[in-house]
């Protein structure tokens, strides 16, 4: 590899040794006597971050001058992983700091091992905005994402013979090499206070808690640019003043740091528990956090690239926010809440500016993932925002009335209860006439409302702080008019986040073609009646630089040979020209000897992780991700056990005949409080300790649960696979991005038709993708079978079920798990992920890929047609989608 250009002040191994060594000098972590291991990473990842930020600076520069329109991508979860290689690897300078590093007596790959991963995130929805990052530094995209520094990253998990634990992932305890602390960067935030009205009928939010926002800027280089775009993660403190020396001073310590501890702990960590209220609200001060100091940030730099004249009304013009599911939702009446209180603008103003500047991604159909917070407590914690929601839900409302008219009120009631942002509320008073006169249009009624409207405003004395209770809406009488029927009293009232988004941004999109379509026919069928314009399709992507080029270099240098050049790490449509090779003995061969070695690294890193010594001979048949009911890993592993009982039940010889050896690697983490998942993760854990151990069995079928699954893992397993599995219910898993990385990586899928598996089978083709499983139309139907008593399950689902009951696996009583299969009520859910229904069609589809693995000439082929046909999911294609279609963001070449 050619020394870069992308750093000229570290054009060479000896420049770049002697920036280490400075480093390694002056840094007072490390005692002075040692060169060691974790000394030399931290000068190392410094020498780094140096010639990042002067790429940083740069493009920072250039950006100030030029003032093009940016993207800001807001995100609760960003999972980095380890940045220290593919830094290196995107400037070109990888042989440098190997050939460095050799010199200074240490070796580069123990060096990067020795980086803890950056956890802020827990899955998907998190390694996407990575990805997206990646993309947009790489595109020369004007671009930033915005996102909190947790203090303590996604839990670290433990498998014990009780299961998972979850203990705190003290990523920053040798602090952050990569990061820069801006303390010049920090923004004030308020939360409880009350709104009072000033003499001029404006709103002022007063009085209540004050902590601080601090930047942390982490660079995020692009590939072979100089272009190094920024992560910017808010840290949270009080101000100073609000440590309470004479309290300290008179012994009360806790008191005294009270402040400081309740805004700190609002970045400890990704998802506090919520069943308790104070887990409610720290959440929800999270959200505002990010919120609240991304938008202040981004309208100071709008300000001042604007110069002396700011034009508001050009806002959206320099600006997109994209909000990465509902959790930055806060943004919609932030961004009102700023543009009208302190920037002095109408509301009319505001919201035009609001709804140009936002969008929304989602990211899940689950009905129970779609985020409610109590109105009561958003009320507390953000009172003038739940002023500035009650208006939105107060204009939606208008807008559905002339929609669907008055002349239905059963129709508009319907309507009004699905679409509306607030959630059991009653109808604003003022509103009660609009379902009364039938004869009148919509439109005149309107009118007349706002008529009346404007008079009651003149004729209301000022308004002073109204106290608890006082903002209810009057009801007005309604006497002889037919009545809207009364809410039920108990049911709880909610601000619906999702609804704010869809109607307070200009788009919409899901993150697979199937999941778009479920989010326009099914989550937002009214809204997409509405506004169809809205609606968009962004298929997920994965970068392939980190997904192919930096954690897969041996295939990598045989797709570079074959395709004739390395523009495919930019270009991943090359990759399709590997079809034409797909038989090709020699390229099979240099394939499958790719696979061996990274199978091998695999092997070692299980036996250091779980003991397991597995063949490399075997086939690797991996499913990793959170652990969770609706991906069914309980599918996976009910097969499993099938398989196992099968082969206890034959002759040695028919078992070798039969079967093709595998070893089944699980890995995923389950939320601390989900009980089933973690059931779920015990079960696995206690069928490979029968199995491994069952000298019958020997290396025809090991089973293997990978505690602490995370980004790095997933770069070493990744490589090695050659069976994964993409099983969810279909309709449920929005996309997967880890089904795309397993194709890139030659990896051949079973799974069923949901999310983004429908456009992979489509491009690598029907014949190297194993299908099965019911279709997503099919479910509501199948659900109703089951819920009837209907369905009859097959006999050796009932056969494994009861060989798990028998004890074989240990002594866990397993009913629970069971019984959630089965029934039409009692235990679970009576199988509301459709185990039962998939599993005959899921055995019989694992027996069509045993029979492939037989013939590995075939398999060969397979995986190879299978990187080939993953061109398309490369996230550079989806960010040129996002930047075209929704943000309207021009690349901008650094001179
Ligand atoms: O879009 C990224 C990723 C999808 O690939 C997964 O299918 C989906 O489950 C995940 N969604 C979430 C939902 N979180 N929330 N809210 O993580 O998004």
């Amino acid at each position: 590899e050619s020394l870069s250009t992308l750093s000229p002040f570290l054009s060479d191994a000896s420049s770049i040794a002697s920036s280490i060594k400075y480093h390694a000098e002056f840094n007072p972590l490390f005692s002075p006597e040692k060169f060691d291991l974790p000394k030399a990473f931290f000068a190392t990842a410094q020498s780094i971050r140096d010639a990042l930020i002067i790429n940083w600076n740069t493009t920072y520069d250039y950006y100030e001058k030029l003032n093009p329109k940016q993207a800001y991508y807001l995100s609760m979860e960003f999972l980095q992983g380890r940045a220290m290689l593919n830094a290196i690897g995107n400037l070109g300078l990888t042989g440098g700091y190997a050939e460095a590093l050799s010199k200074l007596g240490h070796n580069l790959e123990n060096i990067a091992f020795q980086e803890p991963d950056a956890a802020l995130g827990n899955g998907g929805l998190g390694r996407l905005a990575s990805c997206f990052l990646d993309s947009l530094a790489t595109f020369d995209y004007p671009a930033w994402g915005y996102g909190l520094r947790y203090k303590y990253g996604l839990f670290k998990q433990c498998i014990t013979k009780n299961g998972q634990e979850e203990v705190a992932e003290d990523w920053l305890e040798m602090s952050n090499p990569s990061e820069i602390v801006r303390n010049d960067v920090t923004y004030p935030i308020k939360f409880y206070g009350k709104v009072v009205t000033d003499s001029d009928g404006k709103k002022h939010w007063i009085g209540g808690e004050d902590i601080n926002a601090v930047a942390y800027d982490v660079p995020i280089p692009g590939y072979k640019t100089k272009t190094t775009i920024n992560l910017r993660l808010w840290s949270t403190k009080a101000p100073s003043e609000d440590f309470d020396l004479s309290a300290f001073n008179s012994g009360e310590h806790i008191q005294a740091a009270k402040a400081l501890y309740n805004a700190e702990k609002i970045c400890y960590v990704l998802y506090p528990g919520d069943e308790s209220i104070e887990g409610k609200i720290l959440r929800l001060k999270q959200q505002y956090t990010l919120c609240s100091a991304s938008l202040h940030d981004i309208i100071a730099r709008f300000e001042r690239r604007s110069g002396t004249k700011v034009k508001w009304e050009e806002f959206p013009e320099k600006v997109a926010v994209q909000m990465n599911d509902t959790h930055p939702s806060l943004c919609i009446p932030e961004l009102m809440r700023i543009l009208i209180d302190v920037k002095g603008l109408s509301w009319k103003e505001a919201w035009n500016i609001t709804q140009r500047t936002m969008a929304y991604t989602n990211h899940t159909v689950l009905p129970e993932a779609l985020e409610k917070w109590s109105l009561e407590l958003m009320g507390k914690l953000l009172p003038r925002h739940v002023e500035i929601i009650e208006m939105i839900d107060e204009e939606l409302i208008r807008t559905i009335v002339l929609e669907y008219g008055t002349a239905d009120s059963d129709l508009l009631e319907k309507k009004l209860k699905q679409m509306r942002i607030l959630e059991n509320v009653e109808l604003p008073a003022a509103f009660s006439d609009l379902l009364v006169s039938p004869k009148e249009s919509p439109v005149a009624v309107l009118k007349k409302r706002k008529k009346k409207k404007k008079k009651k405003k003149k004729e209301e004395e000022e308004v002073v702080e109204p106290a608890d209770g006082e903002n209810e809406p009057v009801k007005e009488s309604t006497e002889g008019k037919k009545k809207i029927p009364e809410p039920v009293p108990e049911l709880p009232k909610m601000v619906r986040m999702a609804n704010l988004c869809v109607v307070g941004g200009h788009a919409v999109n899901g993150v697979a073609a199937i999941h778009s379509e479920i989010v326009k026919d099914e989550v937002f069928n009214d809204f997409f009646k509405l506004w169809p314009e809205k609606f968009q399709n962004k298929t997920n992507g994965v970068t392939p630089r980190r997904w192919i080029r930096f954690c897969n270099p041996d295939l990598s240098k045989i797709i570079t040979n074959w395709t004739g050049t390395e523009d495919w790490v930019l270009n991943t449509e090359k990759l399709a020209e590997l079809r034409k090779f797909a038989d090709n003995e020699d390229l099979q061969a240099q394939w499958r000897a790719a696979k061996r070695s990274n199978k091998l690294k695999a092997v070692s890193f299980l036996k250091e992780k779980t003991g397991y010594l597995v063949s490399p001979d075997a086939m690797f048949d991996i499913q990793v991700k959170r652990i969770h009911e609706y991906k069914r890993q309980l599918l996976n592993i009910l097969g499993i056990v099938y398989r196992y009982k099968m082969m206890k039940e034959m002759s040695a010889s028919e078992r070798k005949e039969k079967f093709v050896p595998r070893v089944c690697i699980f890995g995923g983490k389950a939320f601390a409080t989900y009980v089933q998942a973690k059931r779920i993760v015990k079960f696995i854990t206690d069928v490979g300790a029968t199995v491994n151990h069952d000298p019958d069995i020997g290396d025809l079928l090991k089973v293997v649960f990978v505690p602490d699954y995370n980004v790095s893992v997933a770069e070493l397993l990744i490589p090695a696979s050659e069976l994964s599995q993409h099983i969810s219910t279909a309709g449920m898993e929005a996309s997967g991005t880890s089904n795309m990385k397993f194709a890139m990586n030659g990896c051949i899928l079973i799974g069923t038709l949901d999310g983004a598996n429908v456009e992979i089978r489509e491009e690598v083709g029907e014949d190297n993708f194993f299908l099965f499983g019911a279709e997503a139309h099919e479910i509501p139907g199948l659900r109703k079978e089951r819920a009837e008593g209907k369905f009859v399950p097959d006999p050796h689902f009932e056969e494994v079920k009861e060989f798990v009951r028998s004890g074989v696996f240990g002594p866990y009583n397993y009913d629970e798990l069971m019984g959630s299969l089965e029934g039409n009520e009692g235990f679970g859910r009576a199988d509301f992920f459709l185990v039962g229904k998939d599993f005959p069609s899921y055995i019989e589809c694992q027996e069509k890929v045993d029979e492939a693995y037989k013939d590995q000439q075939r398999w060969t082929r397979m995986s190879i047609l299978n990187t080939a046909g993953s061109y398309k999911f490369s996230s550079d294609r989806t960010i040129h989608e996002y930047a075209r279609e929704i943000w309207n963001i021009k690349p901008v070449e650094l001179p």
